[in-house]
């Protein structure tokens, strides 16, 4: 089936029961438009895993959303069954890229890989899902014209309140259009953590084709699937991460746009992630690393359900462990708090049903989440200035991305007899 840029592949539109607020259920593949799709795992109804609340509406009922992952038998894109309007999950964002310091390292080795591999002298590179401009000012350091594209109000302001120029849109063919006669072609796409949020992906690479020079690349990062299962990253899974993503499927989508992979690396990042370079075909040499990437894909049989069967058996083995942990500290008298109000960490306390009776408060560095609740368990968020003065007895690490830099940050804490949970895979104590 070959699908238009800009077609959508969803079905019915549903209404969340106490709310009304409407959501749409997906009827085939977003990549290739095949259907119906396979269910994989469902972790019941949760509310969107950024969607803090204030403490004059904790009393209100918040939407719930199916949170249902699917497998395309076809093209193996795996994918939610739902798609939440994407309007109520962006345009007011409270993750800040530079709220997590690890991540400043990051992005400034990938901005000096860009700068000198592909955008010489004042090339211009464009970032879609910008954030608060942390890669964009790295870029900037080194000479590159870069601009973003961030559909949160909130954050757009503030980058460009930080000299770094950012357009406040979501990134369509008409913004690609605009952006490229004002500034001529890019030289590089650069999209950090966000085709997994696009429920138009065809639309997507419309328009990164439309914007990008005939020898441009778009390089993409995202959390890799296989290591979704490997490392039972449940809690990864939530409503603004729509597609669950693998080289094999993405090469099939910008395939139909006349892009080709020609790079692919591992990366650390987000509990391990696949970037990937595509440039148009044939203009550049595809690497080895690309035919690495789909061995290692096949090898771990991604095109069957046997994986998935497996995954979904060792997240319900995972919940159980930690809830047991949990309630066996508790009922040692134990005082139980969190570290990183992290969006996967509201995935994690819903599905297990933990609420503020276990995890008194969680701490977090981000100065847009503290004062807030917990969506769906109203677990208070403070300072992680709080956590270092209280000391709980145990701290259950929902940002157990950067393990040991907690850990590393937080060593009076552990010297102080401290000890953190990690929940993934298994629920495990540290030390
Ligand atoms: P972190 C985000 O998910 C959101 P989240 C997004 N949807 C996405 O796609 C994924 O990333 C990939 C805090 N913190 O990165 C800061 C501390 O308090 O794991 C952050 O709130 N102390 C775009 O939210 C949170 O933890 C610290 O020392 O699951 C980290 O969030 C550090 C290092 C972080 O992603």
């Amino acid at each position: 089936m070959h699908l238009d840029p800009g077609r959508l592949v969803t079905g019915a539109v549903s209404q969340d029961a106490t709310t009304g607020t409407t959501y749409k259920v997906l009827a085939g593949c977003r990549i290739c438009g095949s259907g119906p799709l396979s269910m994989v795992l469902s972790l019941g109804e949760t509310p969107l895993a950024n969607s803090f609340v204030t403490a004059d509406r904790l009393h209100e009922a918040e939407p719930m959303f199916p949170l249902e992952l699917m497998r395309c038998t076809e093209c193996g894109l795996v994918q939610l069954s739902v798609v939440v309007d994407p309007e109520l999950m962006f345009r007011h964002y409270v993750y800040m890229s530079s709220a997590s310091a690890p991540l400043r390292d990051h992005f400034d080795n990938y901005a000096s890989e860009v700068a000198q591999m592909y955008a010489p002298d004042g090339s211009l590179v464009v970032e879609v899902g910008s954030n608060d401009g942390l890669l964009l000012s790295s870029l900037r350091r080194r000479g590159v014209a870069a601009v973003g594209i961030e559909p949160s109000v909130n954050l757009a302001l503030a980058a460009n309140g930080a000299g770094l120029e950012t357009w406040n849109e979501f990134f369509t063919v008409a913004v690609a259009e605009r952006l490229r006669s004002a500034r001529g072609p890019a030289q590089a796409v650069l999209a950090n953590n966000v085709i997994a949020h696009i429920d138009d992906l065809r639309g997507f690479a419309a328009a990164v084709t439309t914007l990008l020079d005939d020898r441009g690349v778009l390089i993409v990062e995202f959390p890799h699937v296989l290591s979704l299962l490997d490392h039972v990253e449940y809690d990864t899974i939530y409503h603004e991460h729509l597609s669950y993503l693998a080289g094999r499927p993405l090469r099939r989508l910008f395939h139909d746009f006349g892009l080709e992979p020609i790079a692919a690396e591992r990366i650390a990042t987000h509990g391990g992630s696949l970037r990937i370079v595509f440039g148009r075909v044939g203009t550049r040499p595809v690497t080895d690393s690309i035919a690495e990437l789909e061995r290692s894909e096949a090898a771990a049989r991604l095109d069957s359900v046997e994986p998935y069967l497996l995954f979904a058996d060792r997240v319900r083995r995972s919940k159980e462990a930690l809830v047991e942990m949990l309630r066996s500290a508790r009922m040692r008298g134990q005082r139980i708090a969190a570290l990183g109000a992290t969006a996967k960490g509201n995935t994690l306390l819903n599905y297990c049903g933990i609420g503020p009776d276990v995890v008194e408060y969680i701490a977090d560095t981000t100065s847009l989440k503290q004062g807030l609740y917990a969506p769906g368990t109203h677990i208070p968020v403070l300072s992680d200035s709080v956590f270092e003065r209280d000391r709980p007895d145990l701290t259950l690490l929902l940002a157990w991305n950067y393990a040991d830099w907690v850990l590393r940050k937080h060593e009076s804490y552990l010297a102080a007899g401290g000890r953190f949970i990690n929940p993934i895979p298994i629920a495990r104590l540290i030390p």
